[in-house]
Formats: structure tokens, C-alpha cells, sequence
């Protein structure tokens, strides 16, 4: 189902209200599947839907409300798009739900951590695993942000998830491992993650990452708005795809695809 041979885009749909990027324009559910056309048409290979806020301080959803906003969604993309749908959620309900419906990726920024989360995933025999690390939870990770060493430490921690994946029967071969840049980590450790990305390489199927529009662009560029942070976000996806980086998380679609075109390019010479 993904060609892991070359770098591809998973574009973001966000439908919560507080998503920091595009506020609450895509809670409409056919405005929702009009974006993601739009990105699929643009040539993302992957539609990362997410019905929980992660942004800093920001506060967890219950179950009922996450599965009210993600699940049909999810329906409908299924139906209507040809690229596989990937989803943004921790918790085991939402998870089984999604699969259920059709989803080919479940997204999780807490590691499938929370409990019967592993269980839910591995219960589908094809469904593909993004993990992501975080330090803290997102209502607190950015106030005691604390490394000795964040490169070994987000490679051990990661590396342990892949090893716990495989005691309840999920091969890495259908994992990718995310550095989760942002996910209580400061400029410092970012950009350590970034220039290190790949020594996570031998992890899993592939690395993912998200960068686009994130504040450790803006504190570069002294770019507080996000529409100043694409170009910012475009040199950091070639760096990370130099290094090896097979799924690009991004919101601006158009742009990051063209950038890897040349990119994959530039790997394929001679
Ligand atoms: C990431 C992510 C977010 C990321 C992966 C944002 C859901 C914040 N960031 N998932 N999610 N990697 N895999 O800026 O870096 O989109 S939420």
C-alpha cells in the first residue's frame, strides 16, 4: 500500500476548532473533504486526519466528542479519496473505530502509550503505525523541557516502542517512527533531531516528521505568523529527506510536494 521507495506527503485536514494553523475553517465536513481533495489532487499520498488538538497547552477531548468528529469523517474520505487515510489519535476507541472504517494509519503523538492503544492497533493486521515522541503531555510539554542527550534519548525511547510493538505481533515493517519536533523539545533539541534524523533510519519501515509551520521555524525567521514560516518549512523537509525521511506531515501540500520532487531527484543521480 505505501511505496516506501521515495519520500511522499501526508497532508494535514485538521478538524478541531483550536487547531493553531488554520483555525476552525475545515469543521465543516464537506468544506473537510473539499481541502482534502484538494490535497490529495496536489499529490499528498496520505490524508492525516486528527480530531484532538496536540498544540501546546492545549486540553485532551472526550472519547465521544473525538469519535463524533473523526469517525465519519474518516467514512467519507475512505469513500471519496484514493490515497490511504491516515488518523491522529491516542485513544483505543477511536483507534478500533478508525480501522474499522477504513483507515490505513493510525497517527498516535503519545506513543500508543495509553492503555488497550497497542491492543486496538494490533488487532488490524494491516493497518501501519506512526510513533511519535513526546516529552510531557501537551498541556504541559513545553515548561520542563529536560534532555542529557534528546538525539539518544528519542532513539531509545522510540526503539523501545518498536520492541514493544513486536511482542504483541506488529512487525516493523509497518511502523514509522516520528522525532515529534515540538513535542517538548526546544529550538536546541530540534534542530540536533533534525541534523541527526538519520540515525532513526534503522529503526522501522521509515522516518516521518512534522515541521511545517511550527514555532521552531518562527523563532529562526522571527516569523510569528505562519504564512511567513513555509519557506522556513520547505528547507527543513530537504533536510530531512536527505536524511532519509520517507513521510512529510505538512499543511502546505503544493509546496512541499514540489520541493520533494526535486529532492528525489537530486537522491536519484549518480
Ligand atoms: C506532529 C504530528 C502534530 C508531528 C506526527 C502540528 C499530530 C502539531 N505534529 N504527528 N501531529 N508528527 N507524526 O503542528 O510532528 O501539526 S500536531
Amino acid at each position: 500500500m505505501l511505496d516506501l521507495t521515495q519520500p511522499v506527503v501526508m497532508g494535514i485536514l485538521n478538524i478541531t476548532p483550536d487547531s493553531f494553523s488554520d483555525g476552525s475553517l475545515y469543521l465543516n465536513a464537506n468544506e473537510a473533504l473539499n481541502r482534502a481533495a484538494i490535497m490529495v489532487a496536489e499529490g499528498a499520498s496520505i490524508v492525516d486526519i486528527g480530531g484532538e488538538s496536540t498544540r501546546p497547552g492545549s486540553l485532551p477531548v472526550s472519547v465521544q466528542e473525538e469519535l463524533d468528529r473523526v469517525i465519519p469523517m474518516v467514512e467519507r474520505l475512505v469513500c471519496n479519496l484514493s490515497v490511504p487515510i491516515s488518523v491522529d489519535t491516542s485513544k483505543p476507541d477511536v483507534i478500533c473505530e478508525a480501522l474499522k472504517a477504513g483507515a490505513r494509519l493510525i497517527n498516535d503523538v503519545r506513543a500508543f502509550q495509553l492503555p488497550g492503544a497497542l491492543e486496538a492497533v494490533a488487532s488490524s493486521n494491516n493497518a501501519y503505525l506512526c510513533i511519535v515522541h513526546m516529552q510531557g503531555q501537551p498541556e504541559n510539554m513545553q515548561m520542563e523541557i529536560q534532555y542529557a542527550n534528546v538525539v539518544k534519548e528519542v532513539y531509545t525511547f522510540l526503539a523501545e516502542r518498536v520492541e514493544v510493538c513486536e511482542t504483541v505481533g506488529i512487525r516493523n515493517n509497518r511502523i514509522f517512527v516520528d522525532p515529534g519536533f515540538g513535542f517538548g523539545k526546544n529550538l536546541a533539541h530540534n534542530l540536533s533531531l533534525l541534523k541527526n534524523l538519520n540515525s532513526f533510519t534503522d529503526l522501522a519501515a521509515g522516518v516521518a516528521v512534522g515541521i511545517s509551520r511550527k514555532s521552531m521555524i518562527g523563532t529562526l525567521l522571527d516569523a510569528s505568523s505562519v504564512s511567513e514560516r513555509l519557506s522556513g518549512g520547505l528547507a527543513m523537509a530537504a533536510l530531512a529527506v536527505w536524511q532519509g525521511a520517507r513521510i512529510i506531515r505538512t499543511h502546505d501540500v503544493r509546496e512541499t510536494v514540489k520541493a520533494l520532487r526535486v529532492c528525489t531527484a537530486v537522491l536519484a543521480a549518480e
